[in-house]
């Protein structure tokens, strides 16, 4: 017995492996081990010698038993140890270049007309796509027989089959969230609305599907001044120079009286644009005072507030700034033009650190 547990002692301590000591634990405690085999023999002693040997070696089968786990538990422990070397992480090493990845112009310049307006005390503001022609046209004083619906080219969600209710509408412009906005928040409020909007249109400068960003401020006094002002340091900040020129042509929206469609100066030296120099004119967005039925049709009194809004798109202004010459380009998912125009994940604007 005590050769054997030598024996089998030292294999353990000596197995290299689960599989090893696997293989140990058969041939020593396994039904046809050695052990076992000398327990059968128990039957052939004589009671005296059955007496001591039989406790021996249950006590030799416990012994080999317990090495076995610990030994176990040891090489569990090692494989363990071995596998966190192998994965461990330098997290102190360079990230992976931006050529993974990256964002499209629509969701940068989104952010960055975002921080800009932030920057003057303007929160972000989001509502549905599909929307009730409610908000859509009625409560931006466009009724029924107005010719804007139909210039509008609008996509209409079918009803169910007898059901009468007018139809719910994509979203043409997303005037219904400021008006979503005021009925929640009341009046003063400054907020700006960014987000897909759709009308059916599909030719070289439109997409059936594009972005835009509209601003709402509504407070006690409130003119054209400030409209002025508010869009002035807007176009400065996102093309990034000291001075710009505006021009207000008068222009005419239902939601917005008086109107005006808003230029800027500019230059296209070899084709390139520069802003705030030069003898042309862009014309980058429109404008106006809320018309006093729309501000009614929000639940916010006309007699007591009122003040601008203004609507630009969001691709066009990514086109202008970044140089992107075709629009459809944007929607076709192509990887060599997202590499080419989009940026990298870490380029956050920041008004403080720089737009782009
Ligand atoms: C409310 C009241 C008034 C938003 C406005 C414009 C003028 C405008 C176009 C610019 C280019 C749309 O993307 S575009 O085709 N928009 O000219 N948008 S005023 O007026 C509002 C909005 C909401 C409650």
């Amino acid at each position: 017995m005590d050769d054997l547990r030598d024996k089998y002692l030292g294999l353990i301590a000596a197995a290299g492996d689960e599989a090893a000591l696997e293989d140990l634990r058969v041939q020593a405690v396994g039904k046809k081990g050695e052990i076992s085999l000398k327990m059968r023999e128990l039957g052939k002693m004589s009671p005296e010698e059955r007496q001591t040997a039989g406790p021996a070696l249950n006590a030799l089968k416990d012994e080999i038993n317990s090495a076995l786990s610990a030994k176990k538990v040891a090489l569990e422990d090692a494989a363990l140890d071995e596998r966190l070397r192998g994965e461990r992480l330098d997290v102190t090493l360079p990230g992976r270049g931006r050529r993974t990845g990256t964002i499209h112009p629509i969701s940068q310049v989104t952010e960055e007309v975002t921080a800009i307006f932030a920057d003057m005390g303007f929160s972000v503001a989001e509502g549905p796509q599909i929307d009730t022609d409610w908000y859509n046209f009625d409560a931006l004083n466009i009724p029924g027989h107005h010719p804007a619906r139909a210039e509008m080219d609008t996509f209409y969600m079918h009803r169910a089959e007898g059901d009468n209710r007018p139809p719910h509408v994509l979203r043409t412009h997303t005037s219904p969230v400021q008006i979503r906005s005021m009925e929640k928040h009341g009046a003063p409020i400054r907020v700006i609305a960014p987000g897909r909007v759709y009308r059916a249109d599909y030719d070289q400068t439109h997409t059936p599907m594009f972005h835009q960003v509209e601003g709402l401020a509504i407070d006690k006094d409130i003119s054209m001044a400030n409209l002025k002002w508010v869009l002035e340091e807007f176009v400065k900040a996102y093309f990034e120079v000291d001075d710009v020129e505006l021009r207000f042509r008068a222009s005419h929206f239902p939601f917005t009286e008086p109107s005006a469609e808003v230029d800027i100066r500019c230059s296209w030296e070899g084709g390139t644009l520069k802003v705030g120099e030069g003898d042309d004119w862009l014309e980058i967005l429109g404008s106006g005072m809320v018309h006093p039925k729309v501000l009614q049709n929000a639940g916010v009194d006309p007699n007591e507030w009122q003040g601008f809004a203004f609507g630009m798109g969001i691709d066009r202004i990514a086109m202008l700034k970044y140089g992107i010459p075709d629009l459809r380009a944007f929607f076709d998912s192509d990887l060599r033009w997202l590499r080419h125009y989009g940026f990298a994940a870490l380029d956050v604007p920041t008004l403080h650190a720089g737009l782009s």
